[in-house]
């Protein structure tokens, strides 16, 4: 029989099939990828179960994709946040709290290394006065233009929630973003059944703690899921090849073929084709810094 995974605690896992949900625990075959996930099987996770002897995961679906992210500072193991995602939504609010662009590029160009579509959403315009609504608006357009489904939206406001409505609907939509932008807030406006927590305190709680936060994923009543991830701010480029980078801004990737060199970085290399639509302005400044700022991290 098949299954979806909704939730794991780690030992046990909540699993959705034809027969209702079930609770699940995880065959010894696949027990033995524990050394290399504290996690082998995750939430978006299609799974085979034998119902022989009590409810068994005995095997795996392959995934379409997977983000991952590294259990402990310490350990070589990684958890594995969520798998066979559709959509990673960025949520980020301008102001209140403020969402760097350099998180928002980070989270960018991880969902563009593992394969996942992503949106970028700012909440919160309510809060935004005229200037800061225009400065806004220059960051929507850049995200707009290089190909990523972008624009303001407040929770209060019905338009908005209709919007965001139409780009969740019947997807596996993964959404992540700082504490307090309104992640819990907007999922109870698309299903006003799911009375989720709001408010910053459970977060704040959670904060800095190592131990593996375990992602759910919430069916919605348009269709689809939303899966509320803890632990954004590990999201990993750790083991990146500083030379991948310019693949995961696609702007970037567009004009690589033109540089000069086929190994430049866009430093300062001569005959760079991304310098020179720099100086050109045909790309936006701090998606540019940003870039430079991963590579630094990874010197
Ligand atoms: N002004 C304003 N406040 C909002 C908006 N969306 C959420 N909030 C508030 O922001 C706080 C944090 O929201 P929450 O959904 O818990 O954020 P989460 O940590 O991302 O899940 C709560 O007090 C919400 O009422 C919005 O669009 N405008
Ligand atoms: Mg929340
Ligand atoms: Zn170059």
């Amino acid at each position: 029989m098949k299954g979806l995974v909704l939730k794991s605690t780690g030992s046990h896992y909540k699993v959705s099939t034809d027969q209702g949900v079930m609770e699940c625990k995880l065959g010894g075959r696949l027990r033995l990828e524990e050394l290399k996930h504290t996690n082998p099987v995750s939430v978006g996770d299609e799974v085979i179960l034998s119902l022989e002897e009590g409810a068994i995961i005995v095997d795996l679906v392959p995934r379409k994709n997977y983000l991952i992210r590294k259990a402990t500072n310490l350990s070589k193991q990684t958890h594995i946040v969520a798998a066979n995602i559709d959509q990673l939504i960025v949520l980020a609010s301008y102001k209140l709290p403020r969402t760097s662009t350099g998180f928002i590029d980070r989270v960018l160009a991880t969902a563009e290394a593992y394969n996942i579509p992503a949106a970028v959403i700012f909440n919160k315009t309510d809060l935004l006065n005229q200037p800061e609504l225009e400065k806004l608006m220059f960051y929507i357009n850049v995200y707009a233009s290089i190909g990523y489904p972008c624009f303001g939206i407040s929770a209060e406001d019905p338009e908005s929630i209709e919007m965001l409505k139409l780009l969740v609907k019947n997807k596996t939509n993964l959404f992540t973003g700082h504490s307090g932008v309104g992640k819990s807030t907007l999922a109870n406006k698309i299903d006003p059944n799911l009375h989720l927590r709001t408010g910053t305190i459970s977060d704040k709680f959670n904060k800095g703690k190592h131990t593996t936060t375990f992602a759910e994923m919430i069916p919605i009543s348009i269709g689809g899921y939303i899966i509320d991830t803890p632990g954004i701010k590990e999201f990993g480029m750790a083991n990146m090849d500083k030379y991948e980078v310019t693949h995961y801004f696609r702007e970037l990737f567009k004009l690589k073929s033109e540089c000069k060199f086929n190994n430049c970085l866009h430093v300062n290399e001569p005959g760079c084709a991304v310098l020179k639509a720099l100086e050109e302005n045909k790309i936006a400044d701090f998606r540019y810094n940003n870039y430079l700022n991963i590579l630094d991290t990874l010197e």
